[in-house]
């Protein structure tokens, strides 16, 4: 089954949001297999932004996101990374569709609340860059009856 790594950035959990958010997920019928509450050090968040080092908005971005506690997620689900880019909405939350993530709580790309990845291999690289092996858990929802066909 497919795994996707999201991030709600320290925005989302000083808004008090961390909660709906999670819950989107979690209505939508992914299943968490793998979460924790931290605060991010400076050579994680390069590492995780490695791809943007040369961009204008790169330092901001790194003070931002060690700024506070974020909250680090890996779910599991059909589809998921691509789904989950979707309820999150663009990265510009004006731009992000209503109903989305961003577009229901974001006004700024520099606050946009949330991280996905952006495609399995990025999902596979960002799961190994924040959790351990062991920090993850397999298991079976009983709901996965009513979620998909045998
Ligand atoms: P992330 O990676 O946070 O899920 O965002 P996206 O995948 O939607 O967008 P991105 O990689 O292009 O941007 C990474 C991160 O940088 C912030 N950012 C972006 C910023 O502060 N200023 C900017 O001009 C841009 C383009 C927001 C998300």
């Amino acid at each position: 089954m497919e795994r996707t790594f999201i991030l709600i950035k320290p925005d989302g959990v000083q808004r008090g949001l961390a909660g709906q958010i999670i819950s989107r997920f979690e209505t939508k019928g992914f299943t968490l297999v793998g979460m924790k509450f931290m605060n991010v050090t400076k050579e994680l968040a390069e590492k995780h932004y490695d791809v943007h080092r040369e961009k204008s908005f790169f330092a901001g971005l790194i003070q931002f996101i060690t700024s506070g506690p974020v909250v680090a997620m890996v779910w599991e689900g059909e589809g998921i990374v691509s789904s989950a880019r979707k309820l999150i909405g663009a990265t510009n939350p004006l731009s992000a569709e209503p109903g989305t993530i961003r577009g229901d709580y974001g006004v700024t790309v520099g606050r946009n609340l949330i991280h996905g990845s952006d495609a399995i291999e990025t999902a596979r690289t960002e799961i190994g860059l924040w959790f351990e092996e062991e920090e993850l858990v397999s298991w079976q929802p009983t709901l996965t009856t009513w979620l998909y066909e045998d």
